[in-house]
């Protein structure tokens, strides 16, 4: 990857991590971990590899994409904002109540292709986003971020079946392999390993990186979209927290807001990170 391209990827994606941990704070509420873990793999879709179009957000012949963990909204609404699809302005009005933002990923806002917030549902939609593809002969692609909590859904493995039946190489799907959940590590609560063995035999195309590579992130999209008869899933490892030291590998912040002290902490520690990369 060219430098300028990695640089970009790392500015966006410390911006976004910003404006995440800001909508949380201020609205004394929401999920800041699995949102700062799926971050660098978002901001490579919308920067980098999906072809969408801020001011024609609903083009019939966009790529979709569905945030599967849909109480990751942050991290959607903070990478659709700096992709120029709404004023980052408008994020304040994230979990208000006379707000459009709420707290799950909620269609009312410009560039969300699909609500969600009921783990297992996101996935379905994004195999018949991507059956639609096919039946109506577009060539858009569907990509979609899961948690590796949520594949205890049962509705996910009806989804993995469907996908393999129809073939559908238009989709991508991404498990952020976080290893935590809810309530603490995601092999306590409901164990899922070995993935890679468990997706092949459901008859996907499988590829591992590390989440937070924006090279190999990119390389696996481009590996996907190269692989034809059947869907692919990439299993990324990252870090739950990711970005915000305090954060990092603590279950404990998967739903709860910042005090101004922990937010002061966690922007310093970011806009540190930001200046470094910008020089
Ligand atoms: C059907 C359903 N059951 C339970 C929940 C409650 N819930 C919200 S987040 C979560 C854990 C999800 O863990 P994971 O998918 O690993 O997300 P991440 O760690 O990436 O944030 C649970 C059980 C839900 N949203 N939907």
């Amino acid at each position: 990857m060219e430098k300028s391209k990695l640089q970009e990827l790392s500015i966006q994606a410390t911006k976004a991590r910003l404006l995440a941990v800001k909508m949380v704070h201020d609205a004394a509420s929401g999920h800041p971990g699995g949102s700062l873990s799926c971050m660098d793999i978002l901001t490579t879709l919308y920067f980098d590899v999906m072809h969408v179009d801020p001011n024609q957000p609903q083009d019939p012949d966009r790529d979709r994409f569905v945030m599967s963990k849909g109480h990751c909204s942050p991290a959607v609404y903070s990478v659709l904002a700096l992709r120029g699809f709404f004023p980052e302005e408008d994020l304040k009005m994230f979990r208000s109540i006379d707000g459009h933002m709420s707290g799950h990923v909620e269609m009312h806002v410009p560039g969300v292709d699909m609500s969600t917030g009921s783990l297992g549902q996101g996935i379905s939609a994004a195999v018949g986003m991507a059956l639609g593809g096919k039946y109506n002969k577009k060539s858009y692609r569907v990509y979609a971020i899961m948690g590796d909590g949520e594949i205890a859904e049962g509705q996910v493995w009806e989804a993995m079946l469907a996908a393999a039946k129809f073939k559908l190489d238009n989709l991508c799907a991404v498990v952020d392999v976080n290893g935590l959940q809810i309530d603490g590590k995601t092999e306590d609560v409901m164990p899922t390993e070995p993935l890679d063995q468990k997706f092949e035999a459901f008859g996907w195309h499988v590829i591992k990186i590390d989440g937070h590579d924006y090279e190999a992130i990119e390389n696996a999209f481009a590996e996907a979209e190269s692989i034809k008869g059947k869907p692919t899933m990439i299993l990324a490892k990252t870090i739950k927290g990711k970005g915000v030291s305090f954060m990092e590998n603590d279950a404990g912040w998967h739903g709860k807001a910042p005090n101004d002290e922990q937010y002061a902490q966690a922007k310093a520690e970011l806009e540190a990170r930001l200046q470094e990369l910008e020089g």
